[in-house]
């Protein structure tokens, strides 16, 4: 039954006064946590979760409204709003928050019921509100989102540009609202970065609507206005930092300090709460010794994509080609599924070869602009909606300039297929701040984080249709150059329409006796050229291409070891790519054999990429000098 507005006041009034109890009790017993920002926000928090399309028996519906706290440290007003709307109970969350093994972590996290993306780096919920956004639509699904967001957060420059890209694809069904409690950690907003706000939305192309963001009735109908635009709306509402307590009331050091145990006595006497104190430190104590045990979600989606037929390249091509045809194909064949494929881009399609997936699908096409924070959140966020979402871009951009991104992308459990172009010195004349020569190592550093580094058109063809119906976030890294077509040792095409791609499986191109080369994608045709010269001398080498530099398996470093000397190259470099997941391999597979690792050693220079392959010691010849030499 639809509830009348003075109805949805009183509830949240009585809700308001025990989530307030809840917010200082939970961060009183834990003896940290965030509790002014908590206090200003929870009015706002509790008129949406009173009058939003969710159910909290089945909080992943998908045509929820969903609800992106962007600052994420307002953990206990959240945690208090969703208890106090069914979808735990105050107690769990009281007794739980900030211990370990429990989902009621210090920001708020994905794993729990009712929250949409963790956060907590600041800037980054209106581009996953946005990726929300944009996703109902391509699905034709008509429901809202909201992005709760802090006013010192404004700071941040990628919440401009998930503006602009709302207000460019006039996504009128997302809602912001900034807690406008004019203070942050070291002062007011105003002395800590002054700036205008209204203004500054406005100008991007938002309705702004200023409220009173303790006044119930007020919020109710400004957000049923929000509702009715006909353009991304912000409600600037105006709040009192640690609302409710005399004391904490306009304080900046309540921004992230909690209440002493007596002063939480006298807070919960002045809200006309009761302490329930003593109770809840048992309980912690309790759940401390006892942490739940947790079934945590996966969410990964089940795709319903099909590969299609491999396209067979015969002749030197560049795996930027291979991906954006195969791209284009695999739309082709899976049009009207019920996963969409999306393709996100930022002012390069040329270059990362996504014109044509453009031309032929428009409607599943995002144009970013120069904005990759926000297309790598965005993009995140869209991959956990059952749209498979790839987002191309040049190595630099799409993981050096978004690593923290990517980051949250993977703890947020989502599904972002990155497409990396113009990596390596392989890039060539645009010189070493083009030059992208860690995106191994960025990689290795993210738990559960996977690249896939194809060594021609055709490995690129096979791996980017492997990848169509799997969950996950991979990030596949090619260079710019055309390579020739990789041939077995008969000369037949070595990928061809019959390899089938496996993450995690090297591939060995020639049977050798005196030594062994791990190779990672563009270089393979060079080390071929080496290699069967040298065998042609009598010289016969080993040669593992492995696309997936992460994984090695361990057999073939055990008997790599017993031939000879290991060599690694790779167009990368050689601190943290393959030559380390080989150094790893062979230490801890406590192997005894000479490691020679062949790749970059410092920030590369300008020059056409023939030459540079010959400064770093990659171009054919001088392999064969090193491959020799041993
Ligand atoms: C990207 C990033 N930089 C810095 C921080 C550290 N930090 C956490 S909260 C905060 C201040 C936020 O102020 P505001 O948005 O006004 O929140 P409020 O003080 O109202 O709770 C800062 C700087 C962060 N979490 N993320």
């Amino acid at each position: 039954m639809i509830k009348r507005p003075n109805e949805i006041a009183t509830i949240v009034s009585a809700q308001a006064a025990q989530a307030r109890a809840a917010i200082l009790q939970m961060t009183t017993l834990a003896g940290s946590g965030h509790p002014g920002g908590s206090m200003s926000s929870l009015d706002l928090l509790l008129c949406l979760y009173n009058t939003i399309d969710h159910d909290p028996q089945n909080p992943d519906k998908p045509d929820r409204d969903r609800i992106v706290i962007s600052h994420g440290h307002i953990s206990p007003a959240v945690y208090s709003s969703l208890a106090l709307n069914g979808y735990f109970t105050i107690e769990e969350a009281i007794s739980q928050y900030r211990i370990y093994g429990t989902r009621f972590e210090g920001h708020v996290e994905r794993d729990l019921p009712g929250i949409e993306w963790s956060t907590g780096n600041l800037g980054q919920g209106l581009s996953a509100g946005a990726g929300f956004a944009i996703a109902n639509r391509i699905k034709g699904i008509d429901s809202y989102t909201y992005v709760m967001m802090g006013d010192g957060e404004q700071q941040k420059g990628q919440i401009s540009e998930a503006r602009r890209f709302a207000a460019k694809y006039k996504l009128n069904k997302l809602i912001a609202i900034i807690d406008y409690n004019q203070l942050q950690i070291c002062g007011t907003i105003h002395e800590v970065m002054p700036q205008n706000m209204r203004k500054n939305w406005e100008s991007d192309g938002w309705q702004v609507l200023e409220v009173s963001g303790h006044d119930i009735m007020q919020i109710l109908k400004t957000l049923d206005t929000a509702r009715k635009a006909d353009q991304p709306t912000l409600i600037l509402a105006h709040t009192v930092m640690g609302r409710g307590v005399s004391f904490m009331e306009n304080k900046a050091q309540y921004h992230g300090a909690p209440l002493k145990r007596e002063q939480c006595e006298a807070a919960l006497a002045e809200l006309g709460q009761p302490s329930e104190l003593d109770k809840y430190a048992a309980l912690r104590e309790a759940v401390r010794q006892n942490p739940p045990q947790l079934e945590l979600p996966d969410f990964a989606p089940k795709y319903e994509l099909k590969a299609g037929k491999a396209i067979l390249y015969t002749s030197a091509s560049d795996c930027r080609s291979g991906w954006g045809n195969a791209i284009s194909d695999l739309a082709k064949i899976n049009k009207g599924s019920a996963n969409p494929i999306v393709v996100v881009d930022c002012d390069l399609s040329g270059s990362v070869k996504t014109a044509d997936f453009a031309h032929n699908n428009p409607e599943h096409f995002l144009q970013v602009g120069i904005m990759e924070h926000h297309a790598a959140v965005m993009g995140g966020a869209i991959s956990t909606t059952g749209i498979q979402c790839f987002w191309a871009d040049f190595g630099v951009f799409g993981i050096d300039e978004v690593y923290n991104m990517q980051r949250l992308n993977l703890i947020n459990k989502a599904n972002l297929k990155t497409i990396i172009t113009h990596v390596g010195i392989d890039v060539g004349a645009d010189g070493k701040t083009h030059q992208c020569v860690d995106y191994i190592s960025l990689v290795r550093n993210i738990f559960g984080y996977r690249v896939i580094c194809p060594a021609d058109a055709n490995q690129t063809d096979r791996i980017i249709r492997w990848l169509i119906d799997k969950p996950g976030n991979y990030l596949v890294a090619m260079g710019r150059s055309k390579l020739p077509i990789i041939q077995g040792g008969k000369g037949e095409i070595f990928f061809d329409e019959n390899y089938v791609f496996e993450y995690g499986k090297a591939d060995t191109l020639r049977e050798g006796k005196k030594a062994t080369v791990f190779v990672c994608g563009t270089p393979l045709g060079r080390v071929l050229s080496a290699v069967d010269e040298l065998a042609a001398e009598g010289y016969t080498m080993q040669v593992i291409n492995v696309s997936c530099p992460l994984e090695i398996e361990a057999d073939l470093v055990a008997k790599a070891a017993k031939r000879g000397t290991i060599f690694t190259v790779e167009d990368h470099s050689i601190q943290g790519g393959l030559g380390t997941t080989i150094a790893e391999a062979i230490v801890s597979g406590g192997y005894k054999a000479k490691l020679v690792k062949i790749g970059v050693d410092t920030f590369p220079r300008s020059a056409e990429s023939e030459e540079l392959y010959m400064a770093y010691g990659m171009d054919s010849q001088s392999l064969k000098k090193r491959f020799r030499e041993g």
